[in-house]
């Protein structure tokens, strides 16, 4: 276990913004649990943060919701796992007055209940921290974590960045585990953007890429050219497979939990493929499918809509929709669009 000596303090107990004190925590170090019992260790059942607040350096309170068997939670760390600059996507640790710290925060004999902590930051910054809870006895618990994204509101909706992506983009974005950013456009390409900016990668196909790419998991990428095929493609562009239509593909593919990949071509079949790109089975519907996309039922039901005005519920072996990155247009069922 590390401790921290640097004395800027920005994580406290509750009403008042305790400053870092070296003493308290050499201290908190000597005590280390003498038998660990995990089973016993203190949990943190959620925290509550708000998921945006403003960098003026104002102190902005959390709360830690914690269950702990033995009522014996002596100590409590925040490790700050990740701090980025939201303009350039650059570690804003070094420049941050956030630290890791580890407090008592004086819950001892509480067996189940919640403690307060504040923030405070006068930096733009995206942060992800986790906090982890040890017992005299039980020893540490499992850590838990939560992030925050600080921003002055008037750099809401300011521009990032916009790369020239061929003249017409129909295609919608799909966000992979690491954060890389996928795209098609008319230039017949499918594009991996990292988050600051760069483009990692381009796959070409033979024409438009109107339709917009899912992601399975391992961070394989689905997409449909209108070249009339269906391409499986790794997380660092090379193809693993094209599955032929024969028609357009400018719907999106819905990945089901048990791997299947159905999409939908403008040849009026929608197809449901194996993981490693075979045909599992195809069902002929009564008309051509066009930027409708699929998507699963609960029950396995797959629905989609068709240009001759209908909508068809097809029976399947998926039980719902794959926990992969992004299974489907716009991401799952609601259409978030939301990587989280
Ligand atoms: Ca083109």
């Amino acid at each position: 276990m590390r401790w921290y000596t640097r004395p800027a303090l920005v994580i406290a107990s509750c009403t008042s913004v305790l400053l870092f004190n070296p003493a308290t925590q050499s201290s908190l170090s000597q005590i280390e649990p003498i038998q660990p019992d995990p089973a016993n260790a203190p949990k943190i059942i959620s925290i509550e943060f708000p998921a945006q607040i403003v960098p003026d350096g104002k102190a902005v309170q959390g709360k830690v919701n914690f269950e702990a068997p033995k009522a014996d939670i002596y100590q409590a760390e925040f490790k700050i796992l990740k701090a980025i600059d939201p303009k350039d996507g650059s570690d804003s640790r070094n420049r941050s007055e956030l630290q890791d710290i580890t407090y008592d925060p004086r819950i001892k004999g509480q067996s189940k209940g919640s403690f307060p902590f504040t923030i405070k930051t006068k930096i733009e910054q995206i942060v992800t921290i986790a906090i982890t809870l040890s017992g005299e006895s039980s020893g540490r618990g499992p850590s838990k974590e939560f992030s925050f994204t600080a921003l002055i509101p008037s750099s809401v909706g300011t521009l990032k960045w916009s790369i020239q992506i061929g003249t017409s983009t129909a295609s919608s974005p799909a966000i992979g585990s690491d954060g890389t950013i996928y795209i098609g456009s008319d230039d017949n390409k499918l594009y991996a953007i990292n988050p600051n900016n760069n483009v990692k990668w381009t796959f070409r196909t033979s024409d438009d890429v109107d339709s917009s790419p899912a992601i399975g998991s391992d961070d394989v990428i689905y997409i449909g050219s209108n070249d009339g095929k269906v391409y499986a493609l790794t997380p660092d562009g090379r193809q693993k497979w094209a599955f032929p239509t024969q028609d357009r593909v400018q719907s999106t593919a819905v990945i089901g939990n048990d791997g299947t990949i159905y999409v939908g071509s403008q040849d009026r079949r929608i197809y449901a493929l194996n993981p490693e790109g075979s045909l599992k089975i195809t069902f002929p519907l009564s008309g051509s499918i066009g930027n409708s996309s699929p998507t699963i039922g609960s029950d396995g039901t797959v629905y989609i809509g068709t240009v001759d005005g209908k909508i068809h519920a097809i029976l399947s072996v998926s039980q719902n929709i794959a926990s992969s990155p992004w299974p489907m247009f716009l991401n799952n069922p609601r259409h978030t669009g939301s990587a989280r």
